[in-house]
């Protein structure tokens, strides 16, 4: 997808942090991180955010839960962690290529903001 962030990230134009990559998806550390561990999981494919999954291209959801549950045993993060996804204005989603948030490390409040 054209002057998508993610995309260009996947691709190796913008540099990025990476935690893991498979044919399906790929990891990188926050580059504003709001948590001492805070990384982005991302599918490869352009989907624009969690409101533009179908029964088609969902699956890849399930996949990066996987890869998420793998990670944090590689990481530590044995006392929990979050997944956030932000959809859309009122979500709080400012990058257009779906992506999972994954913070760690601090106790986190509820609710969010
Ligand atoms: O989250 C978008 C997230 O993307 C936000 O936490 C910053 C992060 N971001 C933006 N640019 C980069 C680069 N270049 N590397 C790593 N992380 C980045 P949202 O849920 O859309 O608000």
């Amino acid at each position: 997808m054209e002057d998508c962030l993610f995309c260009k990230i996947i691709a190796g134009e913008i540099p990025s942090n990476k935690l893991y990559e498979d044919e399906l998806c790929y990891a990188f550390y926050d580059i504003d991180p709001q948590a001492p561990v805070h990384f982005l999981v991302v599918p490869k494919t352009h989907i624009k955010s969690a409101d533009e999954l179908t029964e088609e291209n969902a699956g890849v959801v399930a996949h990066i839960f996987v890869v998420i549950s793998k990670l944090s045993k590689e990481l530590g993060l044995e006392n929990g962690y979050r997944i956030v996804n932000n959809c859309g204005q009122d979500g709080g989603q400012t990058v257009g290529h779906l992506h999972f948030h994954v913070l760690a490390k601090r106790c986190l409040a509820w609710p969010p903001g």
